[in-house]
């Protein structure tokens, strides 16, 4: 319950928008956000760099800047359906935004460190602390070098056209295109060159995909493809049914995929039938793609479904894949309707 009043979902209508308005944009903190002074913020590139080096906010934001728009999602995202269900967050379909982040391209900054040859990996620390299965740290993550160029990481200050808020990791953050959002490590202070296998919690205790519990876990990174649709018509309050008049309907959705790849197809179900959505043309690289189908709508209860097929070939099952932690469950997305 304190996990879930504290972070929240996009709300499904706002799937109608190609960006998600900033504050219905979900929220996964795991620990307490820092208030941090952007004034006096410091990034610190430290260990195995010839050029270790501090930069202030004000010369991060002197190197070129880029706005892109990407879609994140929560790992955890579709928790909910995974049973036996593990302790976290309730997630069922919501924890997906997108938003035209504004920061500068990482890698040059690397590159201008100097790594050095015997380097491994390069570490990124929050300045969030606390306490998770007895183990006190920061939270961070890591990447390797070909990792860090090939996914286009941004060192991101901005968000929707305005300064990152404290809870979307103010003053500075990572975004990390095309991978679960635990990558995108808020309120980053430290980057460190590593010349041994980062060993950091929030990559080796948590965020694997497990069988069982004393599994060793495969990590978790590029974003399965999903889809899901904007509920039609209206709500029921408590239980969330839809109610829809018969007749022409427009459905519509939007569907994504991690590592680059792109939409390929989105089929709706209704009644066991399969009917092949519209896609938007030339979508962004790291954005969602906008779907559509026109249905006409007869009378009695629907489940409706929307399964997407990357440009892997990879496509949505219709029952959650088995994890542990209920990662990466990108079973269809399911909306129930009745039709007056
Ligand atoms: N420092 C830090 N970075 C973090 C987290 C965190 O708890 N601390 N949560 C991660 C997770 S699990 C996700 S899904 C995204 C969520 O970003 P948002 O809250 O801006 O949507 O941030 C990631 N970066
Ligand atoms: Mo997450």
């Amino acid at each position: 319950m304190g996990l879930a009043n504290r972070n929240h979902g996009l709300l499904l209508e706002t799937l109608r928008l190609d960006v998600t308005p900033t504050g219905a944009h979900y929220l996964l903190n795991h620990f307490d956000v820092p208030i941090l002074d952007q004034d006096r913020h410091l990034l610190k590139f430290t260990g195995a760099f010839d050029a270790p080096c501090e930069l202030t906010l004000e010369q991060i934001k002197s190197f070129p800047a880029k706005t892109m728009p990407v879609t994140m999602e929560c790992a955890g995202n579709g928790r909910a359906g995974v049973s036996p269900r593990s302790f976290s967050m309730p997630w069922m379909y919501e924890a997906v935004g997108t938003s035209m982040w504004t920061g500068t391209p990482l890698a040059p900054l690397i590159r201008k460190a100097a790594p050095r040859s015997d380097l491994v990996e390069i570490s990124f620390t929050g300045a969030d602390y606390g306490f998770d299965m007895g183990e006190d740290h920061f939270f961070g993550r890591s990447l390797t070098l070909q990792q860090l160029e090939e996914l286009d990481v941004l060192l991101v200050f901005g968000m929707n056209g305005a300064p990152l808020l404290p809870q979307h990791g103010a003053p500075l953050r990572l975004i990390v295109p095309g991978w679960y959002g635990m990558a995108s490590v808020k309120w980053l202070t430290d980057i460190e060159a590593l010349t041994e296998p980062y060993d950091g919690f929030q990559q080796m205790r948590t965020y694997r995909f497990k069988e069982t519990a004393d599994d060793e876990g495969r990590p978790v990174q590029a974003i399965r493809v999903k889809s899901l649709m904007l509920p039609p018509g209206v709500p029921d309050w408590k239980t969330r049914r839809r109610y829809v008049q018969a007749g022409p309907v427009e459905l519509m959705g939007r569907a994504w995929s991690g590592a680059g790849r792109t939409i390929e197809c989105v089929e709706v179900e209704i009644r066991d039938e399969w009917h092949e959505a519209e896609l938007q043309k030339n979508p962004d690289r790291y954005a969602w793609t906008k779907w559509s189908y026109a249905w006409a709508a007869e009378p009695g209860e629907h489940g409706l479904r929307c399964p997407a097929t990357d440009s892997a070939g990879d496509t949505q099952p219709l029952d959650p894949p088995w994890d542990m932690s209920g990662f990466a469950n990108n079973a269809a997305h399911c909306v129930n309707v009745f039709v007056e």
